[in-house]
């Protein structure tokens, strides 16, 4: 649902009609058929269709990660309570929704800090596709669009992927990243600790970190071709141009992935960097504003989100991560 921008119904159907309409042509033309599910003509496993994310999901989430830093002193930082109370939080679900989670620790600025790894059972695990977004805030407030938009929009994906009645053909993994804010010290963890040959069979890494920005723009990562691809071909279908993402080279957990020679994309509605006129007339929105005012500060609060870039980048994940995992 939209309440900046309401879509009507039909505009809504028609959008979702035009994602089945490109699978379907994918698959009519691998030689394909959508209900069987059976290896197409060429031998590669039809898509299907990924599902629609619900918003409203992925705002309750929202809901819980301030009420969390309300809880415990108004931020989710690294080695605050408000972090782990996160990171029970997303757990928790992924549990009961069948993952297999895996709590990973390390130290920064002398606190202990957690990572959350979360393991879809099955897939190939020669192939794996992995997602992430950083469940830290900065102390400042309590970083529901930097970065509990990604987390939450990430967790509601993973919870489709739980959902699904279709299998991936690859593996599924999921990463919630502690310390972010403190210089990607969860994710640079975990790339440090991974085996070579782990490392070598992840096929690919999306990060989504600020996807509800609330003066929105729609950037895509331009780090790897055929995973800007991917993303750009959803936005194609509802009629929203993107931008390459050139404002965070380096400054996400994408970064020691990329550094590591795994290919990296993901999506991002801005910061602290002010959105033009002509970004203005395209996306809509307040020229010469930030895209974030309340970027690192005590008003990063439930309101500071845009609930249609909200809806559009958790349905583009999910159209990535299916389009992705072969589902
Ligand atoms: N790393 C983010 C902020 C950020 C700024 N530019 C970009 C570009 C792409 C992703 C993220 C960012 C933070 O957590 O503060
Ligand atoms: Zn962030
Ligand atoms: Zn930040």
């Amino acid at each position: 649902m939209t309440p900046h921008r309401p879509l009507p119904p039909a505009r809504r159907r028609r959008t979702a009609g035009t994602a089945a309409l490109l699978t379907a042509a994918v698959l009519a033309l691998t030689g394909a058929t959508t209900a069987s599910g059976a290896p197409t003509a060429s031998g590669a496993a039809p898509v299907s269709a990924a599902p629609d994310i619900s918003v409203a999901n992925v705002k309750a989430h929202l809901a819980q990660f301030q009420s969390i830093a309300n809880a415990n002193g108004g931020n989710r930082a690294h080695g605050r309570a408000g972090y782990q109370a996160s990171l029970s939080y997303v757990k928790g679900k992924l549990d009961a929704a069948g993952f297999t989670t895996t709590v990973q620790q390390f130290t920064a600025s002398g606190r202990t800090g957690y990572n959350l790894i979360a393991d879809w059972p099955g897939g190939d695990t020669g192939k794996v596709v992995m997602a992430g977004a950083h469940l830290d805030s900065v102390t400042a407030g309590p970083g529901i669009n930097d970065d509990g938009s990604g987390s939450a929009a990430l967790l509601e994906n993973a919870l489709a992927v739980s959902r699904a009645p279709a299998k991936p053909a690859k593996h599924l993994r999921f990463a919630w990243w502690g310390a972010e804010e403190l210089g990607m010290v969860g994710s640079r963890n975990y790339i440090s600790k991974l085996a070579s040959a782990d490392r070598a069979r992840i096929t690919g890494y999306l990060n989504f970190d600020m996807v509800g920005s609330p003066n929105p723009g729609y950037f895509v990562y331009d780090d790897d071709a055929a995973l800007e691809q991917v993303f750009k071909d959803y936005f194609a279908t509802l009629n929203i141009p993107t931008e390459r993402e050139t404002e965070g080279d380096g400054r996400s957990d994408h970064a020691p992935f990329k550094n590591a020679g795994i290919p990296v994309g993901g999506l991002f509605s801005g910061a602290d960097y002010t959105k033009t006129s002509a970004q203005a007339r395209k996306w809509g929105g307040t020229a010469g504003k930030a895209f974030d005012a309340c970027y690192h500060a005590s008003c990063d609060t439930s309101s500071n989100i845009d609930t249609t870039a909200l809806d559009h980048n958790s349905d583009a994940i999910a159209y990535a991560l299916w389009q992705l995992s072969g589902a």
